[in-house]
């Protein structure tokens, strides 16, 4: 079936990101916008744009019927859905599908399937993928949950099954914090997803976080594009991730890359995904949880193996079949630093209208942005403003081209943290790959 319409239910760089390729595609890319966002950049690029409703994204982005209509008024055939808002709503899925529309993205019964982050362990226990030693499924009980922990040794740590990304879990170093723990995280994640049902995993000290991207088409083909090191974190929030992940050696690579093709087969997965795994310091990776859906961080994928993830996202949607494992040539190392409107110091948003916007280029230098000068970073979605990356033969001469694109990049009337990238360019910690999830907390 070939898509010749796609509506963008997203904003921002995404967004953007999105039309170039659809576009590029000879296909009409038609972008949706709140009232906040009426000034941006990606709705001059799109064959059309549509008001989805007022600045909160409760009122546009993720109201479902208002992308709806915005979809049919248009004669959209596919709908793209990008990270965040409604890219992993079972509803919006759902709801596509009933009016003969094409999310462009996985099935709602394998999204719904990953997004109880416990069933996903267990489905790929079956699978034969290492997953983090804890417990079989739920735990209902504390003293499940004591008898457990004691079990397997402290520390222990508790998860939201409807969790993920580090909401609704709490680390638990003896008996003592048992209860306490695992009642509060339980709680806290029936008000944050209204489910609390918990698991208990084994705590991996100071891991890494190493995520395989995957692309899955109609017929079973699966291929996979590598890995990421996403390591370097604040607060569950990204800043800056590289591929390949240098701490895995070529044997460990391999079987990584196997695991993650093997779980993608094994539930039959479509469309692009990513699997998170977590690396203890033996260079031992354990599955964590599966992502349904593309990822902030694609481009460094795209740069290492030359492959466009959303073009291929799109043709799978469309039922064509993938090219082949053997077919993507790997080559040398790409780093992204996330560019966010924050102060680069506390990391407090720091929205307004952008001054100077001035972006570094040159050979292998990408900067994904929807930002320009002039632009008024609203203060009601994400700080993300841009993505910076750079590709080069190696992880070295990656970080020292980085280091001069960081130093063209001129921003002013907003607070950026670029400056903080240029000082981790700088790090020696950094420089040696001697860091982990834990190093900026
Ligand atoms: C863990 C862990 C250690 N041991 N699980 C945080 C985000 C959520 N997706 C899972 N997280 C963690 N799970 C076990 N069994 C440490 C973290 C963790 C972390 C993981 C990846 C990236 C950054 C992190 C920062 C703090 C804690």
């Amino acid at each position: 079936m070939a898509i010749e319409k796609i509506l963008i239910a997203n904003r921002g760089e995404i967004a953007l990101r999105a039309i170039r390729t659809i576009k590029e595609m000879g296909k009409q890319a038609i972008a949706v916008y709140s009232q906040a966002d009426k000034d941006a950049l990606y709705l001059q690029y799109a064959d059309a744009s549509i008001c989805i409703g007022k600045d909160r994204s409760d009122q546009s982005y993720l109201n479902i019927p208002a992308i709806i209509s915005a979809a049919e008024v248009s004669g959209c055939d596919a709908i793209f859905p990008g990270y965040g808002f409604l890219s992993e709503n079972q509803d919006f899925v759902e709801i596509c599908k009933y009016h003969d529309i094409k999310f462009i993205g996985p099935d709602v019964k394998v999204m719904q399937l990953m997004s109880d982050k416990s069933k996903a362990k267990d489905v790929m226990k079956k699978a034969g993928v290492p997953v983090i030693p804890g417990s079989d499924g739920a735990i209902e009980t504390v003293d499940e949950a004591r008898k457990l922990a004691n079990e397997m040794g402290y520390p222990v740590i508790v998860k939201a099954a409807a969790g993920g990304g580090g909401r609704g879990m709490r680390k638990i170093e003896n008996e003592e914090e048992v209860e306490n723990a695992f009642l509060a995280a339980s709680s806290e994640a029936l008000s944050a997803f209204g489910d609390g049902t918990m698991y208990m995993e084994k705590f991996i000290e100071n891991p890494r976080h190493v995520e395989v991207q995957v692309l899955a088409d109609q017929h079973g083909n699966v291929v996979h594009l590598g890995e990421r090191d996403c390591s370097l974190q604040r607060r569950h929030q990204k800043l800056i991730e590289e591929s390949p992940a240098l701490v895995l050696n070529d044997e460990r690579r391999k079987a990584l890359h196997e695991a993650a093709v093997k779980a993608t087969e094994f539930i039959k997965y479509e469309n692009a995904g990513t699997f998170e795994f977590l690396v203890d310091k033996h260079g031992d990776f354990y599955f964590m949880e599966m992502n349904t859906r593309l990822q902030v961080e694609h481009p460094v994928s795209e740069m290492v193996s030359g492959v466009d993830i959303i073009e291929w996202m799109i043709r799978v949607a469309e039922g064509e079949e993938l090219f082949s494992q053997e077919s993507v040539n790997f080559h040398g190392h790409a780093i992204e630093c996330r560019i966010t409107a924050e102060d680069p110091v506390k990391f407090i948003p720091s929205p307004g209208k952008i001054t100077k916007w001035i972006i570094p280029g040159g050979r292998n230098v990408r900067v994904d942005s929807h930002a320009y000068q002039g632009y008024v970073v609203p203060q009601y979605y994400d700080s993300m403003i841009g993505k910076l990356i750079v590709h080069e033969d190696t992880r070295d001469r990656a970080i020292a081209k980085m280091k001069e694109a960081l130093r063209e990049f001129q921003v002013e009337g907003i607070k950026t943290v670029i400056d903080f990238h240029k000082e981790m360019m700088d790090n020696p910690d950094f420089k040696s790959n001697n860091f982990d999830t834990n190093y900026l907390s």
